[in-house]
């Protein structure tokens, strides 16, 4: 049996890496081998086009040529990290997958056909098993992320949270959409919450959705 594909999904700040951590946690006490890892990125050449994407350097391409390099980093991530840990029955919790190109490169102002098709050709038909999108308002994510850059250890925003609030509002409202049309797949979680209660909610619902009989 091979192991689950769970993706986080939401906006910045939302809480995703900060979840996956404490999912690992809770996972790997139940006696599940976890493997954690991030879009765009996650394998050494989508590595390498994250920093290209992450940086602002190919903005001047365009929506369509972004949206094209975010498909061929995850063509790489999945090809590479994804399905190898899935056949070695690993869980996979993954930061961000298809539903960000929807979302953002969708926003943009991509069109739908062309969203499938990359959408196919990178993933070659792999779906995750659940998606958890944690929901907060864009002010709120965007204050976090704000906090964090003034950490020593922080950084400047990146080449997608410096856009305005109005667009990162549209973005909440099409993760929304998305999980209000595939149920069966995406899970919305209201992340606003303390970490602790934001991390309950999470495990009730991989619980539900998923299982853990067999595991601990
Ligand atoms: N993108 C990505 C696309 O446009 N198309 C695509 O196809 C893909 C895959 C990726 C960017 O690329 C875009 C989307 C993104 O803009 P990234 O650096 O990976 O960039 O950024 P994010 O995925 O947005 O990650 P962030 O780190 O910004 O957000 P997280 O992971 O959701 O949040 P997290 O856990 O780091 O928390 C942020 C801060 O809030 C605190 C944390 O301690 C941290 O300081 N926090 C909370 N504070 C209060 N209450 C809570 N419940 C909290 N939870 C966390």
């Amino acid at each position: 049996m091979r192991g689950r594909f769970i993706t986080f999904e939401g906006g910045e700040g939302a809480g995703k890496s900060t979840q996956i951590r404490r999912l690992r946690e809770r996972l790997e006490k139940a006696g599940v081998a976890v493997t954690v890892t991030r879009e765009p990125g996650g394998s050494p050449g989508a590595e390498m086009i994250r920093e290209v994407l992450l940086s602002g350097k190919a903005k001047s391409l365009g929506p369509r040529g972004e949206a094209m390099l975010f498909a061929a980093a995850r063509a790489d991530h999945v090809d590479a990290t994804i399905r190898p840990a899935l056949d070695a029955r690993s869980w996979v919790l993954c930061d961000r997958y298809a539903d960000s190109t929807r979302v953002y490169q969708g926003e943009a102002g991509v069109d739908g056909q062309m969203l499938d098709l990359l959408e196919l050709a990178a993933t070659a038909g792999l779906v995750p098993d659940l998606t958890i999108l944690i929901d907060i308002p864009a002010e709120i994510g965007l204050k976090r992320v704000e906090a964090r850059s003034h950490n020593p250890a922080g950084t400047a925003p990146d080449r997608f949270e410096a856009d305005t609030l109005a667009v990162h509002e549209r973005r909440r409202a099409l993760f929304l959409e998305l999980a209000e049309a595939q149920p069966e797949r995406v899970t919305v979680v209201d992340g606003t919450g303390d970490v602790a209660s934001v991390e309950d909610a999470i495990w009730r619902a991989v619980e539900a959705r998923l299982g853990l009989a067999g595991h601990g």
